[in-house]
């Protein structure tokens, strides 16, 4: 639809989010553009989550809050002053201390940290062509979020990226929610898909979220006690003969190892460890075991500090009903881009990478960043790590080393940027090009430019092409355009039609028909099969198969901390954005009403959180959805504009999952006592 000289442009959010909704974009000559959801858009329908609908009609077109310019720090480190530079000398400056260092130190002295802030291919994927090049220390990325559960599903399946389709969902008997919560998380999986399934839905999560109060059914369970439960709702399937025994011989090794512990795990007992009635467990099991069913294992369930064994026992679910490899059947934690024929190793530059350092985890980040010796440089680039790292207060005192040169490439000012040499502006998924592909339907979307950037700003392909050439670096996979990856990608996708054709069409689905999970029976795993008992996992030192273990309940007084996806940010991004600030509140810390009452705690009152790592000063919201033991502190506030300075994970240790040195957030432990108020004035911290 065209209005006045201008026709709407449509495109694909690249967020780090389930849904990859269609967007339109309406520019206005003279006035702010108008950003909203895609009517023609199966998933979005017209209308995009609260939180975008918010930013990217607030902050993310408002000029005076984007960065437009280079800028090269003034003044002592973290105290925020910066004056505007050109790209030119911006690049100078940052290749002429790269080269020293890696002439002195090499490499590996350079710490590239990097996440989702933007998940479309280019953008993603491509600087990392050029940290291959320069052999940089990796900080292992999915640590901070979800690489416990990649690796328990890997070492069951041997994937953890070839999920279920969500369209085969017309054919499940039930649909198992585990440890996500769409309606802050994948709204529009909440509202539709959810919403409208034909069958029972069953969700198991600590809270009464507003997923589980759609649900046919909640087991609210105590955080952490997630593989007590799964061995007790497998309990109830193999008494009840609910289990595929031909499907497990011709598909799966070690099942037999299993079956004593399954036995002993009758939800009578186990509820003295989750809290689920044993009621409930029954009647999940049966409306599961009805089967074919899907099971939708989040990533919030993960994050516990034996987050990779529950990912391994949950996951044991379709192997036993055998609800895999027919329609309706299935399990999802993400879909890979290689499910839409995409090749990652390409997009990375992997061969670039001669003799990779050993990686670190996103958990060690701020003691890694104390070695001055070893580490002297770092790159920031699709990450606010000030604000979404754990061990805030050490993390940040440790950026503040004169001698550790840090280049940060972001849209905004964050409490990050406010900490670096160098800051690089970022283009706006408004305002270049490039390919979004659902990490929850297999689909693919045209992200289409539809405005200019802000000033000097550029897509962080570009600024890492700049870089490359400044450092005189040679290799033709450091220089390909994004024109030209993307016709690869669409290529490689075999779907037959050009960027423009896509971008015109809106999303697309390239398999017509639902894709079938492990539609050929084959598993990639070293046996074939499932391995539910797995030699692998022996090998790297865990368990043959999943325990029935659970963590136990917080110590006395103590409450376990949830900081999980809040409506109103998506992880720290918006968190600048006045229309959502206003909306999320201050902020709180929300307590079951029994134990703000046993802390003398009533709504509106400051509370002090209390960590090994840290202190937070929090008013109380009281609220029959948070159980008892329970601590809710939504994530996504940007410290510097807390009173205390401070957001959640000034209380995280950065303790890791059982698996692959992943973040346990959701394992944390707290007191919460009285406290007399909020700072009136912000705390003085970098950039306030
Ligand atoms: N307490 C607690 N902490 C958590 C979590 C939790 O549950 N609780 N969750 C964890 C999880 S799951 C994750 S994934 C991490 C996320 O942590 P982050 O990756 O830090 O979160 P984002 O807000 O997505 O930040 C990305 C940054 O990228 C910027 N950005 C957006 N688009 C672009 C672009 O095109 N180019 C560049 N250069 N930058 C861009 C945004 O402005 C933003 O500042 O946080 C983790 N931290
Ligand atoms: N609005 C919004 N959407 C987002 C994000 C955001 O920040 N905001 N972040 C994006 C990113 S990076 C990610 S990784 C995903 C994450 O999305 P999700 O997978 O939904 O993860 P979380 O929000 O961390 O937590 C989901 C649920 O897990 C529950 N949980 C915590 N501990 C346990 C436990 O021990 N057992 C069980 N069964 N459940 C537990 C929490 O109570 C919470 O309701 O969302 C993405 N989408
Ligand atoms: S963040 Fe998610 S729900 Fe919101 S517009 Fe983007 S894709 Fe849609
Ligand atoms: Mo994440």
């Amino acid at each position: 639809m065209a209005t006045g000289a201008h026709a709407e442009i449509r495109t694909t959010c690249p967020r780090d989010c389930y849904d990859a909704c269609g967007v339109v974009v309406l520019p206005r000559p003279g006035r702010r553009a108008i950003v909203r959801g895609d009517k023609a858009d199966p998933v979005s329908r017209g209308k995009l989550c609260r939180k975008c609908s918010a930013a990217y009609n607030g902050v993310l077109l408002d000029p005076d809050a984007r960065l437009a310019r280079p800028l090269r720090r003034r003044g002592a480190k973290g105290q925020g002053r910066f004056e505007a530079i050109s790209w030119e000398a911006a690049i100078g400056e940052i290749t002429e201390r790269l080269q020293a260092i890696v002439a002195e130190s090499g490499g590996a002295a350079v710490l590239n940290t990097h996440y989702t802030g933007t998940f479309a291919m280019i953008g993603y994927h491509f600087p990392m062509r050029f940290f291959n090049r320069l052999g940089a220390t990796e900080v292992d990325p999915d640590t901070v979020c979800n690489k416990a559960g990649h690796v328990a599903l890997e070492y069951v399946y041997g994937t953890s990226l070839d999920g279920f389709d969500p369209r085969t969902a017309a054919d499940s008997a039930c649909i198992l929610v585990w440890g996500a919560n769409p309606s802050a998380s994948a709204p529009h999986q909440h509202e539709y898909w959810l919403a409208e399934a034909a069958c029972p839905v069953v969700v198991v999560d600590p809270l009464r979220t507003a997923t589980a109060k759609q649900a046919d059914l909640h087991l609210q369970l105590r955080p952490g006690t997630d593989a007590v439960l799964a061995f007790a709702l497998l309990h109830v399937l193999c008494r009840d003969g609910l289990i595929d025994r031909e499907f497990l011989a011709a598909h799966s090794v070690g099942f037999d190892e299993l079956e004593s512990e399954i036995a002993r795990c009758e939800p009578d007992r186990a509820t003295a460890v989750t809290g689920v009635p044993a009621g409930l467990v029954e009647q999940a099991a049966h409306l599961y075991g009805a089967g074919p069913s899907l099971l939708w294992i989040g990533q919030g369930l993960q994050r516990q500090p034996t987050g990779g064994n529950v990912v391994r026992s949950v996951a044991m679910l379709p192997a036993v009903t055998g609800s895999l490899g027919r329609p309706g059947g299935g399990f999802l934690y993400l879909n890979g881009i290689e499910t839409r024929s995409l090749d990652s190793d390409y997009l990375l530059g992997s061969t670039l990478a001669a003799a990779p350092p050993a990686p670190i985890s996103q958990m060690d980040l701020a003691s890694a960043l104390e070695e001055a010796d070893r580490f002297r440089a770092l790159f920031c680039w699709n990450i606010n790590i000030a604000a979404s790292n754990p061990e805030q207060r050490r993390l940040k005192a440790a950026m503040q080393r004169e001698s550790l040169f840090t280049v940060v490439v972001d849209l905004f000012q964050t409490d990050t940027a406010d900490l670096a040499d160098i800051v690089l502006p970022a283009s706006s998924f408004l305002e270049h090009d490039d390919l979004v592909v659902s990490y929850f339907h297999h689909s693919l979307g045209a992200q289409v430019k539809a405005l200019e950037p802000p000033g000097e700003a550029l897509p962080n392909s570009e600024i890492f092409r700049r870089l490359a050439r400044a450092m005189g670096y040679e290799e033709p996979e450091l220089f390909e355009s994004d024109e030209d990856v993307l016709a690869r990608l669409l290529s490689d996708a075999g779907i037959g039609i050009t960027f423009e054709e896509l971008a015109r069409g809106g999303t697309l689905w390239p398999e017509p028909q639902p894709r079938l999970q492990f539609a050929d029976g084959r598993y990639p795993t070293p046996s074939g099969r499932i391995e539910i008992a797995s030699e692998r996992a022996e090998a790297d030192g865990f368990s043959r198969t999943p325990l029935a273990q659970a963590d136990a309940p917080p110590s006395a007084g103590r409450l376990r901390l949830l900081s999980p996806a809040s409506s109103w940010t998506l992880n720290d991004s918006y968190g600048n954005d006045p229309v959502a600030r206003s909306h999320a509140g201050a902020q709180a810390v929300m307590l079951n009403p029994s134990d703000a009452a046993a802390r003398g705690l009533r709504d509106g009152d400051v509370a002090l959180l209390r960590s090994e790592t840290g202190e937070l000063l929090a008013p109380v919201s009281t609220n029959a959805d948070v159980p008892i033991s329970v601590a809710l502190v939504y994530k996504g506030h940007w410290p510097k504009l807390e009173q205390s300075g401070s957001n959640v994970n000034v209380l995280n240790p950065g303790h890791k999952s059982d698996m692959a040195e992943s973040s346990a957030v959701h394992g944390i432990e707290v007191t919460v006592e009285p406290a007399d108020a909020l700072p009136t004035a912000p705390a003085p911290a970098a950039g306030s």
